[in-house]
């Protein structure tokens, strides 16, 4: 069998400050760029090409980005209750419009320096409702983070029947 590579786009967004750039490889600031090469967990691998955007600032662009991504990486903070809303909103604001419906994948990150805000029950109903996959990050625990992406890369393949 011939090793394949296959190639996806995918936004990223969340709040600015939410953790998205200490989650993934990618250059400071808004609507940048980054690859990341992911063994997925099928028979192909895949090269993503992941954006990022800021929320609610960019949220215009991010939405025009998610019409031409093959999915959607989400994050916010589990202490700051503004930052799922922000991306809660903004989820359901392209739940109907987006190509990636099914490839979603909501990302809670604790940087461990305050109180939780954001609990269990609440993000759970909201991943359900919108067919995310949730994961839960934090500065000691980023290890499920490169499971998942294998898991997500999977999904993209899946997804576009590839
Ligand atoms: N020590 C530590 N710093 C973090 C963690 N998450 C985010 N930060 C820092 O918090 C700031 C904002 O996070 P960043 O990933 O840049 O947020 P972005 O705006 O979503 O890209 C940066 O200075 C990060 O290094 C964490 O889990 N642990
Ligand atoms: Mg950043």
């Amino acid at each position: 069998m011939t090793h394949r590579i296959l190639k996806f786009n995918v936004t990223l967004v969340g709040e600015k400050k939410s953790g998205k750039s200490f989650l993934f490889p990618i250059i400071d600031g808004t609507n940048t760029s980054t690859r990341l090469e992911i063994i997925s967990d099928v028979e192909a691998d895949t090269d993503i090409l992941l954006t990022d955007f800021h929320l609610p600032i960019e949220q215009k662009a991010a939405k025009a980005h998610t019409m031409v991504s093959d999915g959607i990486v989400g994050v916010f903070d589990v202490t700051a209750e503004v930052s799922f809303e922000t991306l809660r909103d903004f989820l359901l604001s392209v739940e109907s419009t987006n190509q990636a419906k099914g490839t979603v994948l909501v990302i809670g990150h604790d940087r461990g320096n305050s109180p939780r805000a954001i609990f269990g029950d609440t993000i759970n109903d909201f991943a359900n409702r919108i067919g995310a996959t949730y994961l839960e990050t934090s500065s000691k625990f980023v290890k499920g983070l490169d499971i998942m992406m294998r898991r997500f890369a999977g999904n993209l393949i899946r997804n576009t029947g590839m």
